[in-house]
């Protein structure tokens, strides 16, 4: 079952956003730079169609330098579609976010026409970080787990710039399994939605596919290449005081400890998903869901059983007149 968390405040935080859109001149959003893909929300794309935008693939300090260039190529490449790379703590980079912004709406400006900036993406991706950085000051909450930011807030960068902080959304139905897995490893899924060890088992087996030096460096562990990946994860518990009274691993403190430390970069820069294997899994992902719906509507065609149809018939036949049961049908009528 793929992971999946709507709790009922995502709901008014599309609806906020809905409302709000109108009124603005630029959509920032930012997608995790470990997990690009996964990152991008559907559901806010359909919203902010149309409006001028920029992807920000943020806390790149934490992902793989050489995969981040090639999803900025790969965003790049979409037309109309500006994208950059940002670490929200440093307040230069993030400055060059408002010559962009003012250059994708250039008749807005100036008191009367203040610039209106809206800050969307999922949960724990840095928006809060990203404004308190641009503003210069905690002008908004931030922290390490989603859902921190609760309502939407307007912040003023300069009279005529305003910037809207939201909370973190994601969407109905997640359709590609490896997302619901890389938004859990990566914080943007609330815990309780998920299980640590199963969530921390998937993170292994991608990350091992590139990164399986680092794991064996960071644990002091032996060529991990023929070990299962629960194997690898007994590895980190033993390793790592992830153990139970007796001796026996407790994997899902060791899950914990592989999440955390892949969360804090303790792996290095990691990025879990290429824009090729993201694509392909975002197809698979489609033809599997439009095949599910084939088979529901299907099933919602299936014909009705004969006992409903007698059942049917004979209630007709108690509720019918007296004339309508003459075995003539009536002549047409000439004409
Ligand atoms: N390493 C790193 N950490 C970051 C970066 N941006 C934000 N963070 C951290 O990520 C965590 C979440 O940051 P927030 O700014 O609260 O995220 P948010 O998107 O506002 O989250 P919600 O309000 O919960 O949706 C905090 O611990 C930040 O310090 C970044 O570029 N690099
Ligand atoms: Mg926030």
């Amino acid at each position: 079952m793929p992971i999946q968390w709507f709790p009922g405040h995502m709901h008014s935080t599309k609806k906020a956003i809905t409302e709000r859109l109108p009124e603005i001149d630029v959509v920032i959003e930012l997608l995790d730079a470990r997990l690009p893909g996964s990152s991008a929300n559907p559901l806010l794309a359909e919203l902010t169609q149309g409006k001028p935008a920029l992807k920000v693939l943020n806390k790149q300090d934490l992902a793989d330098p050489e995969l981040t260039a090639l999803w900025l190529a790969h965003y790049q490449a979409q037309p109309g579609t500006q994208a950059l790379g940002l670490d929200a703590s440093m307040t230069a980079p993030a400055r060059q976010l408002i010559a962009a912004c003012r250059a994708l709406a250039p008749l807005r400006g100036g008191m009367v026409k203040p610039l209106r900036v809206l800050i969307c993406g999922i949960p724990n991706v840095g928006k809060s970080t990203l404004i308190n950085t641009l503003v210069g000051q905690r002008a908004t909450k931030t922290g390490d787990e989603p859902g921190i930011t609760k309502t939407e807030q307007k912040l003023v960068l300069a009279s005529d710039f305003y910037l809207y902080d939201t909370p973190g959304m994601l969407w109905p139905r997640i359709i590609v399994e490896q997302s619901g897995y890389h938004l859990a490893a990566s914080g943007g899924i609330g815990r309780n939605a998920y299980d640590e060890e199963e969530v921390a088992l998937e993170l292994l087996a991608r990350v091992r596919q590139r990164y399986a030096d680092r794991l064996q460096a960071r644990y002091k562990l032996a060529d991990i290449s023929a070990l299962a990946d629960d194997a690898v994860l007994a590895d980190i518990g033993r390793r790592r005081g992830g153990l139970r009274a007796g001796g026996q691993v407790n994997l899902q403190k060791a899950g914990e400890i592989a999440i955390n430390d892949f969360r804090s970069g303790a792996w290095g820069g990691i990025t879990l998903e290429s824009p090729a294997e993201y694509l392909q899994w975002l197809a698979a992902g489609q033809a599997r869901d439009a095949e599910r719906q084939a088979k529901r509507d299907a099933r919602n065609r299936k014909p009705t059983p004969q006992r409903d149809i007698d059942a049917a018939a004979r209630a007709a036949k108690a509720q019918a007149p007296e004339s309508a049961e003459s075995p003539e049908a009536p002549e047409p009528p000439n004409d």
